[in-house]
């Protein structure tokens, strides 16, 4: 049996990214494949909750400390991700790595590079295909605008568009494909259709998740 692919949403908060990746994981099982959907952070685990609290404000961590534990919420998910791909289904990811890295480094923290950040993503499962929903900070906020969490500020936001742009031209950019998420709707989902195709249909099956 092939194995399942990893594809990944990455995007400003506000970018469509949640939309987006809920109606390709009811495409592709509409489709008769089998497909998992997750999201990171995952707010269900007692890492995700220290996360949720920290993002809601009813928490205080220090930079290097909530990096690390959105790293460690992912890593607490690698067995289950790998074990459902080498079965055969593919899993659709909300939000990976790439968040984790811009993100903490968009803090402007001296000490809290885009380098430093990767380090302790390194040996994550790489995405077969890494979907990068690309809006600006102002477009962005034009949406109804952010909630209420501690990123979801516009200069913020800008840095981490800027970072987003700063790793395209790096090895993991390479995985990047950019889709414009200020055009409507069905268009960003039809783009986003054909490239899960493209990628589903690759032929590969046999070669391992990257690292
Ligand atoms: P979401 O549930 O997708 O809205 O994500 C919550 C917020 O957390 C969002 O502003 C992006 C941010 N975020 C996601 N992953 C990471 C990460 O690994 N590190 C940091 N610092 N922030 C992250
Ligand atoms: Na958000
Ligand atoms: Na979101």
């Amino acid at each position: 049996m092939p194995r399942g692919k990893l594809i990944v949403f990455e995007g400003l908060d506000r970018s469509g990214k949640s939309t987006q990746c809920e109606s390709l994981v009811s495409y592709l099982s509409e489709r008769g494949l089998s497909v998992k959907h997750r999201r990171f952070p995952d707010r269900t685990t007692p890492i995700g909750q220290m996360i949720n609290n920290y993002l809601q404000g009813q928490s205080e961590q220090e930079d290097h400390v909530i990096h690390l534990l959105f790293s460690a919420n992912r890593w607490e998910a690698v067995a289950a991700i790998e074990a459902d791909i080498n079965a055969g289904t593919t899993v659709v990811i909300d939000r990976y790595y790439y968040s984790g890295c811009v993100y903490s480094a968009a803090k402007n923290n001296p000490s809290l590079t885009l380098a430093w950040c990767r380090h302790p993503e390194e040996g994550l499962p790489r995405p077969d295909l890494c979907l990068f929903l690309d809006i600006s900070a102002e477009d962005a906020a034009k949406r109804g605008g952010w909630g209420e969490e501690r990123y979801e500020k516009k200069e913020l936001q800008d840095r981490v568009r800027q970072l987003f742009t700063d790793i395209r031209a790096t090895d993991d950019g390479s995985d990047f494909v950019t889709i414009n998420a200020g055009q409507s709707l069905e268009e960003v989902e039809r783009e986003i259709r054909r490239h899960a195709e493209s990628c589903i249909s690759t032929t590969d099956d046999a070669s391992p998740l990257r690292r």
